[in-house]
């Protein structure tokens, strides 16, 4: 039989033995415990999903009759990614995220080679979305739904709840949500107006590196010891990204749960800060990590809008020709920071968790709980079996307790 396999990004130590569970549902061996996949019948028809699903099952596949929490896999048929998150919100689900969403060519493909086969971009529904090339690619982009929710989702604070909302209110762009004077905008959302041009402009490294320094300064104002990293897509290698995340620990026993407090009052004091929520720590001691994989962590964060003075380039001879003020040449940008305190005995699992990517700590998630028997996030990591928690100094540590190679961070960009 085929063994299992951990996902392509990261590889076990030792190989493990093929696990053999019983199929509770049916008499076959579920050969691949770590792929739960559901088939959506719309547009496929009642016997065709019983046929498929029934063949994979027989391949050693576990395949489920119903949503349930466990699934990881939805494949669909003929149905466009809109069509998708659409039926899915009818099931009730807010947050499709935790899903591969995959189209009948992904499962045709593992079951022709009797074995899961990489989720690659071409079998995505939403990729197929970014590609642009096929017909359905083409179908999708032009679906009036998408066009909106994606126009909607890019100011920060709207998600896709406030997306449909403003749908069904017949809204359709940006401009028609500026004008409805009728709508209530939070205040996370009033700033995503404000700042939208440039927040949806990149940041680059070099606009990073200016950000690092402000936060350094600051924090250390407050407490010298305290330990800064960027974390997020910038710590695994990119150039550019949507924000910059930076985790802060203090090593030793004393922390302050006033820090964020005291760092966005010195940036509101010195003119810095353009928006920011902070939310509080909502942590237990000894709080079993949850098995969602895509649960907020509970640590304090802020989620702030700094602002960045750019130098002004000298083209004073030009200005003063067309006679602008320099006054009103906006000389600054805004920049979506996000700030996260980790107490040190958790740093070494919030720096993997903050580090990503997405698709990275899903993956590692969905291995620690069904090869390893164990529960991770960005707290801790629970071993079931033992019924203790593993302590790490380092991420090196955390993969050596899953029995896994080291990952650098640039290697993790899934
Ligand atoms: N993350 C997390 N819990 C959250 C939010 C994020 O564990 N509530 C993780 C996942 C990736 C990482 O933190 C950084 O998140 P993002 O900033 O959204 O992603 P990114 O990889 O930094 O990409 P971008 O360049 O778009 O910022
Ligand atoms: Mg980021």
């Amino acid at each position: 039989m085929d063994k299992i396999r951990a996902p392509a990004v990261f590889s076990q130590r030792k190989r493990q033995k093929g696990i053999h569970t019983p199929n509770l549902t049916c008499s076959y061996e579920i050969k691949f415990n770590e792929f739960v996949i559901f088939i959506i019948q719309r547009k496929m028809g009642r016997t065709r999903r019983i046929f498929l699903m029934e063949l994979a099952r027989r391949k050693g596949f576990r395949v489920e009759s119903e949503l349930s929490d466990s699934v990881t896999h939805i494949v669909a048929e003929n149905n466009s990614y809109p069509e998708v998150m659409d039926w899915l919100r009818g099931q009730g689900v807010d947050d499709s995220s935790r899903f591969e969403l995959l189209d009948i060519s992904w499962f045709t493909a593992c079951m022709e080679a009797g074995r899961p086969v990489d989720s690659e971009v071409k079998y995505r529904l939403m990729e197929i979305i970014e590609e642009g090339e096929s017909s359905r690619a083409k179908e999708v982009l032009n679906d009036e739904r998408y066009k909106s929710f994606k126009q909607f989702t890019s100011v920060f604070g709207v998600g896709v709840k406030t997306s449909e909302k403003w749908y069904r209110m017949g809204l359709r762009t940006l401009e028609e949500v500026k004008a409805d004077k009728t709508l209530k905008l939070s205040k996370m959302q009033k700033a995503g107006f404000l700042y939208y041009e440039d927040l949806v402009s990149c940041v680059s490294k070099a606009e990073a590196d200016a950000v690092s320094l402000i936060v350094r300064n600051t924090v250390s104002t407050f407490l010298p010891d305290a330990l800064v990293t960027i974390t997020g897509g910038f710590r695994r290698g990119k150039k550019t990204g949507h924000d910059i995340d930076f985790l802060i620990t203090n090593p030793g026993p004393r922390e302050d749960d006033e820090l964020l407090h005291k760092v966005v009052g010195l940036w509101k004091k010195q003119g810095l800060l353009l928006y920011c929520d902070i939310i509080e720590s909502t942590f237990l001691k000894e709080q079993i990590p949850s098995r969602k994989v895509d649960a907020m962590d509970n640590f304090q964060k802020c989620f702030a809008i700094l602002k960045l003075c750019q130098p002004r380039v000298d083209n004073s001879s030009y200005n003063t020709s067309k006679n602008i003020d320099m006054a009103e040449v906006k000389d600054w940008k805004a920049i979506r920071v996000d700030l996260i305190i980790a107490p040190f005995e958790q740093y070494a699992y919030a720096l993997l968790g903050w580090t990503g990517s997405r698709q990275f700590g899903r993956d590692l998630r969905r291995y620690a709980t069904h090869e390893k028997k164990m529960i991770l996030d960005n707290h801790a990591l629970y071993d079931r079996k033992k019924r203790i928690f593993l302590k790490a100094g380092s991420e090196e540590e955390i993969f050596a307790h899953l029995g896994l190679d080291y990952v650098e961070p640039w290697e993790r960009n899934a």
